[in-house]
């Protein structure tokens, strides 16, 4: 018995359905935590998402399941420790997300430095009163830096994509990456994450989310950045602190901001939603059709290992 917390797209809840006796959550909103705490002791796979909170008392909820499905990469939403204890396996879906991520990166890049928000809200507010030379000018991507704070496949795939829109890329790691990315670019180390910052014209984050990466882009960092420097967020959205964000970005310390995730989603913080330059996008990253059924499909297969006791693919504990 599988428990599917969101509803996936209808072809890969078909295939999920061929094999399985599988309750997908029908309604639009996440299950809350006693729900989910109900259902260790009902189902023997759990597929939650990034909106559910699959804590430690969650976990304590009940014996009976023993594979947590994860649809998605990031697994800072489940409580690793509490699953490995209960001997609970954890698998994600690493890799079909990752064009889907970078893209995502770049049209928050292109729209931040571009001020694409900007000019969508003035010409349906009707308020556009023609073209002029002066009139929402941006910043060129071309022989800038893109500072990668992470070096992980999004970041790579990220910096392919920047490469080929001139940009030179650096990036702060705890290593430095073993290969070259798939585009064989050269990317300069850093291996201090403010160095990093003071030499970048952009910054794009690509770290996991948890209590190891939370507030990392803090007053400080932000400080570090560049004057006129923009950041971007496709990864999660405790990594920043969004008050020193906030100051940056009315100060005009930062010139803009581009962020698809947030702390509390789906709440934004309230102060962003007051500034122009910051572009606020609905947590996108995966959002297109083929790729929510890919992951559909890792999760899947990593159930049916799990259901014929072969290795997982996608084991992250
Ligand atoms: C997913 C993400 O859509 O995979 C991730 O970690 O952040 C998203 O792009 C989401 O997590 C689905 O659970």
């Amino acid at each position: 018995r599988i428990l599917v917390t969101r509803r996936w797209p209808e072809a890969v809840e078909q295939e999920l359905a061929e094999d399985y006796d599988v309750t997908f959550n029908e309604s639009d909103k996440p299950l809350d935590q006693s729900t989910l705490a109900s259902a260790m002791n009902e189902y023997d796979v759990l597929c939650p998402t990034v909106s559910d909170r699959i804590d430690a008392d969650v976990i304590a909820g009940g014996d009976r399941v023993k594979l947590l499905a994860n649809y998605g990469v990031g697994f800072d939403h489940i409580a690793l420790e509490a699953a490995r204890a209960k001997g609970i396996a954890v698998t994600n879906t690493p890799g079909v997300l990752t064009d889907a991520t970078a893209d995502l990166t770049m049209t928050l890049l292109l729209m931040a430095t571009r001020r694409g928000g900007e000019g969508e809200r003035e010409v349906r507010a009707g308020q556009w009163t023609g073209w002029r030379p002066t009139h929402l000018l941006g910043s060129s991507l071309h022989g800038k830096v893109l500072g990668l704070v992470g070096f992980g496949r999004i970041a790579q795939a990220t910096a392919c994509r920047a490469r080929a829109f001139g940009m030179k890329i650096a990036y702060y790691g705890r290593h430095p990456a073993d290969s070259k990315c798939a585009c064989d670019l050269d990317a300069h180390f850093y291996p201090d994450l403010h160095a990093l910052l003071r030499a970048a014209d952009m910054v794009s984050l690509h770290v996991p989310g948890g209590t190891q990466t939370r507030h990392m882009i803090d007053a400080a960092a932000i400080k570090a950045m560049r004057e006129g420097a923009y950041l971007v967020n496709t990864a999660r959205g405790e990594v920043v602190d969004h008050e020193a964000l906030a100051d940056a970005l009315t100060g005009g310390h930062l010139a803009g901001a581009g962020l698809d995730v947030y702390p509390e989603e789906p709440k934004v913080p309230e102060r962003l939603l007051a500034l122009p330059n910051v572009v606020l996008l609905p947590h996108l990253g995966s959002a297109t059709r083929e790729t929510r059924e890919a992951m559909g499909r890792k999760v899947i297969a990593n159930i049916h290992a799990w259901a014929t006791g072969q290795n997982l693919p996608d084991a992250v504990s």
